[in-house]
């Protein structure tokens, strides 16, 4: 199965879907662990469905505070900036590092501490009604036997860029503030998500799939209890690209990207690819979780009270291999480099500007543009004029999405992809 290159029909068919699930929650064949009701009704309300009788849901139990941040590889300043529980890639550290981005200066996004799991013990568990038998163990070993599948692709969290509402909208969003370093694109081997659901007995009727992490249950900061990072993903995507990662970059999966296996969801939204897989649910009721309800839509004055539909793939981003306020001399050739990526297509140009957005120049550009992926390219600048400026990338993909000027507000600080306005000083 393959899906559509038309991300239009691909969006409608998700939010189509969207609410089907709802209606079945209506009719009480949905389970919803750790969701407020109150977050149910109003997704139905947004979606134009009549509330019949709610049914009963389980109420987030009160727990300990969060636990403490726990990265286990270093941190060193030049190339992360650490955010809570999480670490972001100093894109200027990216320059020279070639396409893949080493494990190094990977990006770490962890609601709570990296567990270390011994592979030799792990297994995931595929069960649910939503298979014709009882279900399936795999170990790692019986992965590996599997066909193996590698390809290039980014993994880039929904906030990516959240602190832009703020610096440059005027508008800050609730959340992480990242800037534009929460992406990382690597070289992923392992199995197929598909081989491993068709050799549970994957039933024509599952509806979603919901892979769930081996990490601490997620405590938030009010605390509740919202359980094991999980979130819902439709049959149509976990049978098309979907993997089961057991290497990147040609290495073992390290501790804080989710070894011994992480789920990788080519072009959609970080919090798709689950870290430290234990088990996967197979469903054929629509699943809910706090992840594809609360979070992980968009939610504000252009959206309706329950939120837009979960979200599924990235926008069109680009930055500058460049430090913040970088100063760069007059009268001196420079090379500026970067990378852009779209979750809609692959990129399919990029215009840069040096003068602040008057003008616009092409980039070259320094990869084969791929689906799921970044490019890197590189603009020539010989500035005359000292003083501070702006530096400006703009990329189009080939299904004809562009960066705008500006984008709307949603007060989770999600998919910011406005043109980003990179602050440097000409000496
Ligand atoms: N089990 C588990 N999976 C997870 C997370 C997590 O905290 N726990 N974080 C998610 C989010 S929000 C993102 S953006 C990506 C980040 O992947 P990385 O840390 O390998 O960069 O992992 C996702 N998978
Ligand atoms: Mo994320």
């Amino acid at each position: 199965m393959t899906t559509t290159d038309d991300a239009h029909d691909t969006a409608h068919d998700e939010a189509a879907h969207d609410r089907r699930r709802l209606r079945q929650w209506l009719a009480g064949r949905a389970r919803a662990d750790g969701v407020d009701r109150r977050d149910l009704l109003k997704l139905l309300a947004a979606a134009g469905i009549a509330t019949g009788l709610p049914t009963a849901l389980s109420t987030p139990a009160r727990a300990a505070a969060p636990a403490a941040p726990g990265i286990v590889k270093p941190l060193p300043a030049e190339r992360f900036t650490v955010r809570g529980t999480n670490a972001e890639t100093n894109f200027a550290s990216l320059a020279g590092t070639g396409h893949s981005t080493p494990v190094s200066h990977f990006f770490v996004r962890n609601h709570t501490t990296t567990p270390q799991l011994d592979p030799m013990s792990w297994e995931l568990q595929v069960w649910g009604n939503g298979l014709a038998g009882p279900g399936r163990t795999f170990t790692l070993a019986d992965l590996k036997r599997l066909p193996a599948v590698t390809r290039s692709s980014f993994i880039e969290c929904a906030g990516n860029g959240r602190a832009f509402y703020g610096s440059q909208q005027g508008r800050g969003a609730e959340g992480t503030a990242w800037t534009l370093g929460a992406i990382g694109s690597a070289r992923w081997r392992g199995a197929r998500l598909a081989d491993v659901l068709r050799l549970a007995g994957i039933r024509r009727d599952a509806v979603d799939v919901l892979p769930r992490g081996l990490d601490a249950e997620y405590v938030t900061a009010n605390g509740t209890n919202l359980g094991h990072v999980r979130r819902p993903l439709p049959v149509a995507k976990a049978l098309d690209d979907v993997l089961l990662a057991y290497e990147m970059n040609g290495e073992p999966l390290p501790p804080d990207h989710g070894a011994p296996v992480r789920v990788v969801v080519p072009s959609w939204v970080g919090i798709a690819s689950t870290k430290w897989v234990g088990d996967i649910e197979v469903s054929r009721e629509p699943l809910f979780s706090p992840w594809n309800t609360d979070f992980y839509r968009l939610f504000g004055d252009a959206y309706p009270a329950g939120g837009s539909a979960p979200l599924t793939r990235q926008t069109v981003k680009s930055a500058f291999e460049l430090p913040w306020n970088a100063s760069l001399s007059a009268h001196t050739h420079h090379r500026l480099t970067g990378r852009s990526w779209s979750g809609a297509g692959a990129v399919a140009r990029v215009d840069v500007s040096t003068d602040a957005g008057r003008t616009w120049h092409p980039a070259q550009l320094h990869d084969t543009p791929r689906r799921a992926d970044w490019v890197r390219w590189s603009a020539r600048w010989h500035p005359t004029a000292t003083g501070p400026t702006e530096l400006l990338a703009r990329a189009t993909d080939t299904t004809g999405r562009t960066q705008p000027a500006t984008t709307t507000y949603n007060t989770q600080g999600y998919l910011f992809d406005a043109v980003v306005r990179h602050a440097v000083t000409v000496v």
